[in-house]
């Protein structure tokens, strides 16, 4: 079966396609639709309103959107839902500078993935995986705030780990694997 993926961020794509091969979903990117983001302090509105959007009951295929958030608990979970805002803002440069002299330094990612389809199904999955804030960027691989996000157990940073083990380990692996195991327990 397929599944069409409402994102404009290649390197999420890349990672859910990767995990729901596993369950022998194909996923494709879609374009055609827009993900619109109300301003809002919950993932959960984020995506369902995201989902009002691009389904309206009768389509007859599969869509998902996702939001992200990296909340670190020092900071009260900022940036959390201003993520992505903060990421083009202040970058890894200003949360380093934010998280200076703070020994807590613990945060989470948590992902939303939002399915809409036929028979006006609406689901919500999430995952999160919890870790810390390293003391500098480290590593080439992945995106966004993976050079500076360490998960727990490990020593190194998501960019140095890559995607087979972030895959293995991630916020996003999890809420797709839940999405996954959904749909094949519909079929
Ligand atoms: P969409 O088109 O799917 O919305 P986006 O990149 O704008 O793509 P979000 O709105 O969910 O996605 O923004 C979340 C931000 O959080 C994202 O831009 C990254 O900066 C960061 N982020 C999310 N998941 C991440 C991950 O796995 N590793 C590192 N940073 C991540
Ligand atoms: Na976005």
């Amino acid at each position: 079966m397929r599944v069409f993926f409402v994102t404009s961020n290649k390197a999420k794509f890349r990672e859910a396609s990767l995990v729901l091969k596993e369950f022998g979903i194909d996923l494709l990117i879609d374009t055609n639709h827009r993900k619109v983001e109300i301003q809002s302090d919950n993932l959960e509105d984020i995506v369902s309103n995201a989902l009002k959007e691009i389904c309206n009951g009768n389509t007859g295929d599969y869509f998902v959107v996702e939001d992200d958030g990296l909340f670190i608990n020092k900071l009260n979970g900022f940036p959390g839902p201003y993520s992505s805002y903060v990421y083009k803002t202040i970058g890894l440069t200003g949360i380093l500078k934010l998280m200076s002299g703070v020994d807590d330094r613990t945060a989470y990612f948590k992902s939303v993935v939002g399915l809409c389809g036929p028979k006006a199904i609406i689901k919500l999955f999430t995952g999160v995986v919890y870790g810390n804030i390293a003391m500098e960027p480290r590593g080439s691989e992945g995106f966004g705030f993976d050079p500076i996000f360490i998960p727990s157990d490990y020593d190194k940073t998501f960019a140095e780990l890559g995607i087979d083990i972030k895959n293995r380990l991630s916020h996003r692996a999890k809420a797709f694997r839940a999405l996954g195991d959904w749909l094949l327990s519909i079929f």
